[in-house]
């Protein structure tokens, strides 16, 4: 029987490339996002390799979330593969410089975002004993850089999450993994730097990671065999070291 994902923050990036890598394989998908137009584009464009459902909600939103995926159709109520995936960086300053409304964005939505989708689908997983959630980390989850501060926070936020859920769903047989990526060419730079043209330079001088790499180590780690639980991957582009160190031409 094919198997059923959700992915939140299908609309761009890492989320809507696992979105056509999951396609590929024949996964049904529920995507998620706020911008219906763009869930409406890419429905449209898998919709001939697998059955697709779309979400529109904002993750920060704890009863759209409940809501959202309580009205599910009967054929996508049944949940085996949940991305969590939404999230950003809002701004990037030194603590005492911080914009309060950046660290509440990071929090509600890097964090607490992730827990209310998890919320609403864990139930069914337990009660089936079977299921695979992926929370997306982040390199800035293992470790801190300059003015990451709140960010970084989130991500440490999301590693400890994700290894408390794969403790206390270990009785349920639900496999719990962290993806955590280095830099990925996605729209997160526009999101962080909010437009300001420093967005533009942040994948320059190198090849970063594209969130296709990213998606094919999120489908392998879902088509392991059962007894097979990818728990944590930690992965950077080539000219990637640390947080810190990038090797770029200049
Ligand atoms: P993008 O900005 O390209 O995508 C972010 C996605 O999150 C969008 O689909 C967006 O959808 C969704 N999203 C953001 N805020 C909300 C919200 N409040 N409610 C619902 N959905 C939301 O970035 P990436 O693909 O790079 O980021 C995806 C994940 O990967 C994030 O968790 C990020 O922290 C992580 N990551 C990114 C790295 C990078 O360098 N790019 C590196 C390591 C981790 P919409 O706006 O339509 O709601
Ligand atoms: C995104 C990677 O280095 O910008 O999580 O924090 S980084």
């Amino acid at each position: 029987m094919k198997k059923t994902a959700l992915i939140t923050g299908a609309t761009s990036g890492i989320g809507r490339a696992t979105a056509h890598e999951f396609a590929k394989h024949g996964v049904k998908l529920i995507l998620c996002g706020r911008r219906q137009e763009r869930l409406d584009t890419i429905k449209k464009a898998l919709s001939k390799q697998t059955d697709v459902h779309t979400l529109n909600f904002d993750v920060r939103d704890k009863d759209a979330v409940f809501k959202a995926i309580g009205s599910l159709p009967e054929d996508f109520k049944h949940i085996d593969i949940l991305i969590n995936n939404a999230g950003n960086a809002h701004g990037l300053d030194p603590i005492n410089e911080g914009n309060v409304d950046d660290w509440d964005a990071m929090m509600d939505i890097n964090v607490r975002g992730l827990l209310y989708v998890s919320k609403a689908i864990i139930p069914q997983m337990t009660k089936r004993c079977s299921g695979h959630i992926i929370n997306i980390g982040s390199s800035a989850g293992r470790e801190l850089y300059p003015k990451g501060n709140v960010y970084c926070a989130s991500k440490h936020a999301v590693l400890a999450i994700t290894e408390g859920m794969r403790i206390d769903l270990n009785p349920y047989n639900i496999k719990v993994s962290a993806i955590n990526p280095g830099l990925v060419e996605t729209e997160f730079s526009q999101v962080r730097f909010k437009g300001d043209k420093i967005a533009d330079s942040v994948y320059k001088g190198y090849k970063a990671l594209q969130a296709e790499d990213v998606a094919e180590v999120i489908q392998f780690a879902i088509s392991r065999p059962a007894h097979v639980n990818i728990a944590d991957v930690l992965m950077f582009c080539t000219a990637q070291a640390n947080s810190t160190i990038v090797k770029k031409e200049v």
